[in-house]
């Protein structure tokens, strides 16, 4: 079982919605690891950066103007196969087709104003992380409680 790293951003609506404290709740209490946290302003050059593939697309202007509009928080979070079980509780992008129980499916109406960006892929993961976080902004350590969240032949 891949242990991995994804990029999950708290977008400015969770920001000013405080919401926060609620999302961060969830993936703790799912048995993820935090190994970078930080409060950020996402810059015009950051956004298109982040969002390459789709800075051509018609909604993009209104995205950029989205995520410039407050601070962010920007987490990397580790687990097993956490890519997917983070865009799994993340949920569908837009809020009203997203499952109950998951992050935008609880707290969103809206396609735009999804509250939380999760990267899609380990390989996305990877460049996402690159973009958001330094290296020593990156921690290692041993989770104490690790014997008790996942078997040892699932770690
Ligand atoms: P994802 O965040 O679920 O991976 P993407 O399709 O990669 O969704 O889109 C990136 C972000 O752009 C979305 O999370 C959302 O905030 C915004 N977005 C996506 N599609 C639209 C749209 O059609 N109109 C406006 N904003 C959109
Ligand atoms: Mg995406």
């Amino acid at each position: 079982m891949a242990t991995e790293r994804t990029l999950i951003l708290f977008k400015p609506d969770a920001v000013q919605r405080r919401l926060c404290g609620r999302l961060l709740t969830r993936i703790e209490e799912r048995g993820l690891k935090i190994v970078g946290l930080k409060m950020l302003q996402v810059t015009k050059e950051l956004s298109r950066e982040h969002y390459a593939e789709h800075v051509n697309k018609g909604f993009y202007p209104l995205l950029e103007e989205f995520i410039t509009a407050a601070p962010v928080v920007a987490l990397a979070i580790e687990g097993p196969e956490a890519v997917r079980v983070m865009r799994d509780m993340v949920g569908k992008t837009n809020g009203r087709d997203a499952a109950p129980g998951t992050m935008r499916g609880d707290f969103g109406l809206s396609r735009q104003m999804n509250l939380v960006h999760g990267s899609d892929s380990p390989e996305a993961a990877k460049r996402e992380l690159a973009i958001y976080f330094k290296a020593n902004e990156l921690f290692d350590y041993e989770p104490t409680l690790k014997d008790w969240v996942c078997a040892g032949d699932e770690r």
